[in-house]
């Protein structure tokens, strides 16, 4: 018997009484009540054949068709309750592939969004460097470039989740990450170019990076991290950055918490040490059960969640063929495998990858069963190309205690009732 705690109540109640549900043998049927009106609309010719549609898009940039006018960024009214210091949510329980199209990718911003125009923007690099010196936009768009995909997580995904089932929905849950193909140039290449590679003795040095905005969100980064992948970035899925994340110039740092990666990039120091800085002390630190804070808390750990069925998606088509989906990613490498459950963690199935997972991106998992219409207690369960397997919440609050908002990555408990209904819970 599963313990579930439902949301807002301690209910203790029994879900699973049969076996665990097998994926073998599902088929793909049309229900016959659907059968005449299909029948209907392949047989009788319908109005959009019968005369001619509009012509090519008149809008200057489209965008998506209205019947997906439920794909939008959320937010939580009483957790964003003032605009400029605020976040909204990816709707993840509605896209499938990996991409986040960047006009429903999360936002955080700390003081708003700023409108920085490219002839407007520069880029200091300064501190213990050979000539600092100050970039252009255009001076950017110059040195050799590359293409990566990677994905970014607020370090408070899923924060609100600690001492109980609350947000119902994976967008609100799980909704504060984006996973976009950046083009750029790596940092270690504009760092090469103020004379720091040719400098000596690396090993000790920082970077402390800032953004142009009023909060300034300055973060320090090891040289190690920054000469490795930390990229600078100017495009996002092929076109450029949205104002809201970072127009003309971010930072990205591939795994780790996105507060690093830094909008509006404006400042770069080398330092012989970390800066301190408030967002890396009073905010981004996780407080233990006995008061005492980790810090450096950088690479995002193991996580998934899934997609679909979800909360926002009920299941409603009935019994049958069941295609479940969902979201895995690690900032410490590639996602190798991901698990399925449907008893709520007895017993583990291994789901399906789309593609080979990829270094610091999101993989997208499919999980196709036969459900028998009973209850179920859907889980995923990332596994990493360390070996790392992600936590039960069980787990990670015996380690971290329930003190903590930042880096949340346990196992996510959907309760599937007989009507296909969705709702957030917790077993133990
Ligand atoms: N300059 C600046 N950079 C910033 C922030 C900010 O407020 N100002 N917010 C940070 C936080 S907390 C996160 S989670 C990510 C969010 O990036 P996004 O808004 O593109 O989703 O940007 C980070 N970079
Ligand atoms: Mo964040």
């Amino acid at each position: 018997m599963s313990k579930v705690n439902k949301r807002n109540t301690q209910t203790r109640r029994s879900f699973l009484r049969g076996a665990a549900l097998s994926s073998a043998g599902a088929v793909v049927a049309v229900s016959s009540t659907a059968k005449e009106q299909s029948e209907a609309l392949i047989t009788e010719a319908q109005s959009w054949a019968q005369e001619l549609a509009d012509g090519v898009d008149v809008t200057p940039y489209g965008l998506p068709i209205e019947h997906e006018g439920d794909v939008i960024r959320r937010n939580v009214p009483w957790l964003t309750a003032d605009a400029v210091s605020s976040v909204n949510f990816t709707p993840i329980h509605a896209l499938d592939g990996t991409i986040t199209p960047q006009g429903c990718a999360f936002e955080r911003h700390h003081s708003g969004a700023i409108d920085l125009k490219k002839e407007d923007y520069r880029l200091m690099i300064n501190g213990l460097v050979d000539k600092p010196m100050i970039f252009t936009y255009f001076d950017l768009e110059r040195f050799p470039r590359e293409n990566h995909v990677y994905f970014c997580e607020c370090a408070a995904n899923t924060g609100m989740e600690w001492a109980g089932a609350q947000l119902n929905g994976a967008q609100f849950t799980h909704g504060m990450i984006h996973n976009m193909e950046y083009t750029g140039v790596p940092l270690r290449t504009i760092l090469n170019e103020v004379g720091l590679i040719a400098a000596g003795d690396l090993k000790d040095k920082w970077v402390f990076v800032e953004g142009a905005d009023a909060s300034s969100n300055g973060r320090s980064i090891p040289m190690e991290k920054a000469l490795d992948d930390v990229f600078v970035a100017f495009k996002a899925n092929g076109e450029a950055l949205r104002k809201e994340h970072g127009y003309p110039v971010r930072l990205v740092v591939p795994g780790w918490e996105g507060n690093m990666w830094v909008k509006w990039l404006r400042r770069i120091e080398v330092t012989d040490g970390p800066v301190e800085s408030r967002e890396e002390t009073s905010k981004y630190t996780d407080t233990l059960s006995d008061g005492r804070s980790r810090k450096w808390t950088w690479a995002m750990d193991a996580k998934s969640v899934v997609t679909n069925p979800s909360p926002q998606m009920p299941i409603k088509h009935g019994s049958g063929s069941l295609l479940i989906s969902g979201l895995a990613w690690s900032g410490h490498g590639a996602i190798k495998r991901v698990d399925v459950s449907l008893d709520g963690g007895k017993n583990w199935r291994i789901a399906s990858l789309s593609k080979p997972g990829e270094k610091m991106a999101v993989s997208r998992f499919y999980f196709h069963t036969d459900w028998d219409g009973e209850e179920m207690l859907l889980q995923s369960r990332a596994i990493d190309e360390t070996g790392y397997v992600q936590p039960t919440k069980t787990q990670l609050r015996a380690v971290r205690g329930l003190n903590s908002i930042y880096h949340n990555n346990c196992i996510q408990t959907w309760h599937v009732g007989k009507n296909g209904s969705v709702e957030n819970v917790e077993v133990s």
